[in-house]
């Protein structure tokens, strides 16, 4: 069978719940040593599809390493990435678009297959004001016609569960249709 290695970033503020939403969709990771090292901790998803072998490797910056070092090699490569944001709070939705510039400056300008993820649903009809779905649909949308990629938004809650397998899966659905139709394209 063939088989292909693909390298999926978390990007977001801290605290938004990245590690999170990993840990929801696969457990807890496996390289202690490494997340030591360099600061990334990464954790692997495989998928079957059409006779090809597919390993998901989700990288997730531990904390916010300062080293420029670090940050390339985290971005470096990447394939795909869940663009992260807390829907309680602000800050967080208005750094989403310097996050893609911190991924685009380590990633050779290169524009891959996102998907915008408001976490913590669950904290909807709390007493704590929360940022409207058709914010992040809106932003999704500008994000799509600027990278040229279909960008979908998904609200998940990585407490509850909701909605975490359908970004992961929604991601690695994106990035192996885009990588299938570049094979095309060298042929
Ligand atoms: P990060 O990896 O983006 O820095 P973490 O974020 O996954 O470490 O999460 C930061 C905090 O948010 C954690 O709280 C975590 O439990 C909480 N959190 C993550 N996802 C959700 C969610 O969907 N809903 C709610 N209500 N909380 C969430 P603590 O208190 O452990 O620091
Ligand atoms: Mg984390």
């Amino acid at each position: 069978m063939e088989h292909k290695l693909f390298k999926v970033t978390l990007l977001g503020e801290g605290a938004v719940g990245k590690t999170s939403l990993r840990r929801q969709y696969l457990g807890e990771s496996f390289e202690k040593n490494y997340a030591m090292t360099i600061g990334a901790d990464f954790a692997t998803k495989r998928v079957i599809l059409d006779h090809v072998e597919y390993t998901i490797v989700i990288w997730d910056l531990a904390g916010q390493p300062r080293f420029k070092e670090v940050r390339e090699a985290y971005y470096r490569g990447t394939k795909g990435a869940l663009l992260v944001f807390d829907l309680s709070r602000g800050d967080s939705f208005k750094m989403l678009s310097s996050w893609i510039e911190e991924l685009l400056i380590n990633n050779k300008n290169k524009k891959i297959p996102m998907v915008l993820v408001g976490n913590k649903s669950d904290l909807r009809g709390s007493n704590l004001k929360t940022i409207p779905s058709s914010f992040g649909e809106d932003y999704a949308e500008q994000l799509s016609i600027w990278s040229g990629f279909k960008i979908p938004y998904i609200e998940t809650s990585a407490q509850n569960g909701d909605n975490v397998e359908p970004a992961f899966e929604t991601l690695t659905e994106q990035l192996i249709k885009h990588a299938y139709q570049e094979e095309i394209e060298l042929r």
